[in-house]
């Protein structure tokens, strides 16, 4: 495991089957709740497409950034997959599951700028991400903006951790190497990042 700045980066997590099993498991919710392209509040875009499982997703426009229990297009969002709990489960060693799994892709040349998690009512909880598919260049920052900054890549199967003093730290995907997993058919990266909401 490593340990960057109080992030903990669980290299390896999931073996092979066990990301492959989770693809499986996410089909159904990407059917469900299909990804859409959010807007940040001005009005931008962001490169990332996104959706959500969970009682609660998390959703950007021009309302602002906020968790709302429906999909932008209405509907409930599906009910997180077991194998995702499992996870959460596994890495909290607490029963209480999380409110959101949120589900960011990026295809070719998207990226997700440096920010903050701070949309939760409760940040005593941990905030629990997941990288399948193609490797990502990991940016992280401090728990306050600017200053130095340090990168990693995380790999399918990677997970981190972002709690205690580590729970508000700045963090963003600078790139992807598109193609470099063969875990999605059209390429990519999936990464879902589970929170108490
Ligand atoms: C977020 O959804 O807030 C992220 O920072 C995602 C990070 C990632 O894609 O690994």
């Amino acid at each position: 495991m490593l340990n960057l700045r109080g992030v903990e980066i669980r290299k390896g997590a999931l073996d092979g089957p066990a990301q492959a099993r989770l693809i499986e498991a996410l089909r159904p919710v990407l059917k469900a709740a299909p990804l859409f392209t959010p807007t940040m509040p001005n009005g931008k875009p962001l490169s990332v497409r996104m959706t959500s499982a969970g009682s609660l997703g998390w959703v950007t426009d021009k309302g602002g950034y906020r968790y709302q229990p429906t999909h932008p297009k209405g509907m409930a969002w599906p009910a997180i997959p077991p194998e995702v709990l499992d996870l959460w489960h596994g890495v909290t060693g607490q029963d209480r599951a999380p409110d959101c799994c949120l589900i960011n892709y990026y295809g070719e040349g998207a990226r997700m700028g440096l920010h903050q998690d701070r949309d939760e009512a409760d940040l005593t909880w941990p905030v629990v991400s997941l990288s399948l598919g193609d490797d990502a260049l990991f940016r992280i920052g401090n728990t306050s903006r600017g200053g130095k900054t340090e990168s990693v890549w995380l790999n399918s199967g990677d997970v981190v951790v972002m709690g205690g003093p580590a729970r508000l730290i700045y963090h963003g995907i600078d790139r992807i190497r598109f193609g470099s997993s063969r875990l999605l058919p059209k390429g990519g990266r999936l990464n879902l990042t589970l929170r108490v909401a």
